[in-house]
């Protein structure tokens, strides 16, 4: 498989450590002191060196809430059938690729989305950069491979896409060999330099040289649900501009989808399918043995200091903020305080008024600071709902369980919580946000 994790080396992991009081502590599971060997391979500790094993279960094990067969592990069995890249099967319809390098998770993945959709008008294989970085509650992970998080099988029933390691081990020596190798500046026009993802590319293994750099003035993003002669004139344009025999593969150094991403690309979505890796196993175990067949809900309280002085600014002439299009497109004076940073009272009252309604028996907590564990306690107890937050090693934990929920109330100005509604949009769920009138789960 085409993974690696830059400069890691052999890192033990302990899952579901909390760091705080307020969250549950590890559970007894098998995934526990799981290694992450430095190909990226995630294996027991007992097994070293690691073997490069999967975790396998039988369809859907420990997935509560879930319709049978929602996860589709079918495309797991997919994905290994199409990994066999030849060094002859090059695309003669060429190549794009970029560098998410703008922003945490919540916004790489929109761009992700953008960039799925152009390569598929443009009718070019996507090669799939590494995420820039993801965060691990000690450090930084720099350069995470796609397929460590998401399924290559379901992505391709979308598109063609590869991997960047494996296009650059097994394609790029022979078909887009040093000397030959241009990369595309970002943004349009201006210094043209490469600058920017000088060190993305260079953390490649083998490492990305380029020789030239050639700006670009065409406009990258494009809305995949748009009528066909809308697409049929920017794939015109690209080709025209960059022919795949005079420029096999187009690498740009900044994203190509934009932030916040078009409204008519969000379904593709469905497309991102979690790996079936640790991290995955983590939260199946954690939701099958704490919520069992019981109904909950999971609420996104993003509430850090970043996000404290972001909703400071005078939302009142803004058409939106950051990803809030989500819940309401664009509109003037839409963006209210309690969209972008709820008041206590006001999540309190929300969600006594979901529970009131939902008949749940837990609620759980995701957050990048405060759970507010007491506050939901004390208004909870009383009507027998359990309260839970986890504070989970990767924040891809936490959008696991989220997704999975019965009922979800969402941040709608955080992309954190846009990969959420866009992933239970395609799966069926209801979604509402903080700082909106309850009408119910449609
Ligand atoms: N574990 C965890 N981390 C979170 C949560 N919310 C935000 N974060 C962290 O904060 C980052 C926020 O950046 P981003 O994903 O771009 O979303 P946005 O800033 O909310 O639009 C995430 O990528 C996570 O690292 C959460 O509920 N749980
Ligand atoms: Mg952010």
């Amino acid at each position: 498989m085409g993974v690696f994790w830059g400069n890691w080396g052999v890192v033990s992991i302990v899952v579901l450590v909390a760091n705080t009081d307020a969250a549950e502590g590890s559970i007894n599971s098998p995934q526990d002191n799981l290694n992450l060997a430095g190909d990226g391979q995630f294996c027991d500790a007992a097994a070293q060196p690691c073997p490069g094993q999967r975790l396998h279960r039988s369809k859907g094990a420990g997935v509560r809430g879930a319709g049978e067969g929602e996860f589709d592990w079918a495309g797991q069995d997919e994905e290994l059938a199409h990994d066999h890249v030849t060094k002859d099967g090059w695309d003669g319809n060429g190549y794009i690729t970029f560098c998410p390098c703008m922003g945490n998770f919540g916004n790489q993945i929109e761009q992700y989305l953008g960039a799925i959709a152009l390569a598929k008008v443009v009718n070019r294989t996507l090669i799939l950069p590494p995420f820039y970085h993801v965060y691990h509650r000690a450090r930084q992970l720099q350069n995470v491979p796609f397929t460590d998080l998401f399924q290559l099988g379901a992505l391709r029933q979308f598109h063609r896409v590869i991997p960047v390691h494996d296009f650059l081990t097994i394609l790029a020596p022979e078909h887009w060999p040093a000397g030959q190798r241009r990369g595309y500046a970002y943004p349009f026009g201006g210094e043209c330099s490469l600058t920017q993802s000088k060190y993305f590319y260079k953390d490649l293994n083998p490492p990305v040289v380029f020789d030239d750099c050639v700006p670009c003035k065409l406009r990258f993003d494009v809305n995949f649900s748009a009528d066909e002669r809308a697409k049929g004139a920017i794939k015109n344009l690209w080709s025209n501009s960059f022919s795949p025999q005079s420029h096999p593969v187009l690498a740009f150094n900044g994203p190509i989808g934009i932030f916040p991403m078009i409204a008519g690309n969000r379904y593709l979505q469905k497309y991102l399918r979690w790996a079936d890796t640790a991290y995955f196993a983590v939260a199946q175990v954690y939701i099958s043995e704490t919520f069992g067949k019981d109904i909950w809900v999971a609420i996104h309280l993003r509430n850090g200091e970043d996000w404290v002085k972001a909703c400071k600014t005078d939302l009142s002439t803004l058409a939106y903020m950051m990803a809030s299009p989500q819940c309401h497109e664009k509109k003037i004076g839409a963006v209210t305080k309690d969209l972008c940073l709820p008041s206590i009272p006001h999540m309190l009252e929300l969600t006594l008024q979901v529970f009131q309604d939902v008949k749940a028996k837990h609620l759980f907590i995701a957050t990048d600071k405060h759970p507010h564990l007491q506050e939901f306690r004390m208004l909870l107890h009383p009507l027998g709902v359990s309260v839970h937050h986890l504070n989970p090693d990767i924040p891809q934990v936490d959008l696991m369980i989220l997704g999975q929920a019965d009922f979800f109330i969402g941040t709608c100005t955080s992309s954190f919580t846009s990969f959420v509604k866009r992933e239970r949009d395609a799966n069926g769920k209801p979604s509402i946000f903080w700082g909106q009138e309850y009408k119910g789960f449609q």
